[in-house]
């Protein structure tokens, strides 16, 4: 695998502690310019960059939650949550277990986490009204939310922080064990539902039905879903929201794709976010093989968890759900490239597009063979090896597919998050060595103190939102967490 060298973190000479510069604090996605060469990453310490981040999620906390980004996403989002937490927890064990709660009061009455939980003000598009989730049945009463939901990497925050609050004792691990006792049904109920109603005939394979329930929106993962969506209403808002934080529209999804966006949420409304009635009468049905990884290696965790509360059926229980997504996820790999696919559940067709989805076994795990292919995979020149990139991580999409655009958004770009999970993943299958590339080429990246959503792979511009929480927060726990080296 190529990894440029040296390292901006590990080998600045001079600990200069950062100062955010007027210029990337002005604005979230500031006028783009397309094109336009990065400008040199400047030396940092990996103290003055933890330092940094810290001061980015302390920014973005209102005190009622942490938003997922200053402007562009005023709110909580699911996801985004959990890998907040996971960050706070190197630095506070009870800010990270207020996240968490604040995510789980918004938790449905069926157990599902949703999507977004909104503040009492709001700035985006769409927002509570739009949504209307009182319609629903099992909407909770106490907060406003969306009504579907995102991957559930919630395990692995919780398992974060009760490792944090052990590893500093006292109070925080006082916290931490409570917490995790107090609050483990509710993850169960949440992991519970993803197998009820998302793969109600047990393929191990988890249905979505927008594809912001991926989390990664407008990715080539989705165009042959999206190309069934038919909106026989425009409701496209006047102005868009979005577009007022990220200038450059080509960073965003299009018009198109939100005027699909908002009628999947138009036609969900409809039913009133019943799950059933959304399986049927929502234009957009796809099996996802990230989430389905994701709830995978999730139940494991909370399995985990769950024996060392003593709690052995619901821990088997899990396994056997990590069990059953695992061999869905096993079962969508194609022979032919290696990586696994989602597929749509209305034609039956597989999707074949090369995206970062399509290394969900590596998450998931499973079977040797296909994790020792994706291991190579990933190393090779399609992914993390192709000579074209400025930092040798993991692009959305494949430079090598035709639908790669290094600028928009799932397309493409970088996302430092990605990077955090598929580091995670490999450490957790035992290899030490590439995640170590990765961790290191990705704070390399980071070190441009922008905190950006996303990244241009072939220049290294930052891209969509500045000082995003969740790349901050993965910040943290990469320098302050103990890894092997
Ligand atoms: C829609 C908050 C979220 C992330 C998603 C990312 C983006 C929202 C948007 O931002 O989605 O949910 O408005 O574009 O795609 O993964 O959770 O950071």
């Amino acid at each position: 695998m190529h990894v440029a060298s040296p390292s901006g973190v590990a080998a600045a000479a001079a600990p200069v502690t950062p100062s955010v510069s007027e210029e990337t604090s002005a604005e979230e996605g500031s006028p783009a310019k397309p094109g336009a060469a990065p400008t040199a990453a400047p030396p940092v310490s990996p103290a003055g960059l933890a330092a940094c981040a810290a001061y980015i999620l302390r920014g973005n906390d209102t005190g009622e939650l942490i938003t997922a980004a200053p402007r562009l996403y005023p709110h909580l989002w699911s996801w985004d949550a959990a890998f907040v937490a996971i960050g706070l927890a190197t630095v506070s064990v009870p800010r990270a277990v207020t996240e968490l709660r604040t995510l789980l009061a918004a938790q449905w009455r069926t157990g599902m986490l949703p999507h977004i939980v909104f503040r009492s003000t709001s700035d985006y598009y769409p927002g509570p009204d739009v949504w209307d989730c009182a319609v629903a049945e099992a909407a909770p009463a106490v907060a406003r939310t969306s009504g579907i939901c995102q991957p559930p990497v919630h395990a692995i925050a919780v398992r974060k922080v009760l490792d944090a609050g052990r590893r500093r004792g006292g109070a925080d691990r006082a916290l931490a064990e409570q917490f995790t006792a107090e609050t483990f049904d509710r993850w169960l109920a949440w992991y519970r539902w993803i197998g009820r109603a998302r793969d109600p005939q047990q393929r191990g394979l988890v249905e979505i039905y927008h594809g912001w329930e991926s989390g990664m929106d407008n990715s080539p993962r989705w165009d042959a879903g999206y190309a069934n969506v038919v909106p026989a209403l425009d409701l496209l808002p006047p102005e868009r929201c979005d577009l007022r934080f990220v200038r450059d529209a080509t960073q965003r999804p299009s018009d198109a794709e939100y005027r699909k966006y908002l009628w999947l949420v138009h036609q969900m409304k409809l039913v009133r976010f019943d799950e059933k009635a959304m399986r049927d009468r929502v234009d957009f049905r796809m099996a996802d093989v990230f989430m389905s990884a994701v709830a995978a290696v999730g139940s494991e965790v909370l399995a985990e968890v769950g024996d060392e509360l003593g709690r052995a059926e619901a821990a088997a229980e899990l396994r056997s759900l990590a069990s059953r997504f695992r061999r869905g996820v096993l079962s969508t790999v194609s022979p032919v490239t290696g990586l696994a696919r989602d597929r749509d559940l209305r034609t039956g067709a597989w999707v074949e597009e090369p995206t970062i989805g399509g290394f969900a076994p590596l998450l998931c795990g499973g079977d040797d063979a296909v994790v020792r292919r994706q291991l190579r995979l990933l190393a090779g020149p399609q992914w993390c090896g192709h000579p074209r990139l400025r930092y040798a991580l993991p692009p959305s999409t494949s430079p090598d597919s035709t639908r790669f655009a290094p600028r928009t958004y799932w397309r493409g770009p970088q996302w430092p998050v990605m990077n955090w999970l598929v580091c995670w993943a490999l450490r957790r299958h035992g290899a030490h060595e590439l995640a170590g590339q990765i961790r290191e080429e990705a704070l390399r990246q980071l070190s441009d103190l922008e905190f950006a959503e996303y990244y241009e792979p072939f220049t290294g511009e930052p891209l969509g939102s500045r000082y995003q929480s969740w790349t901050a927060a993965i910040v943290l726990d990469w320098l302050l967490e103990p890894y092997p080296s």
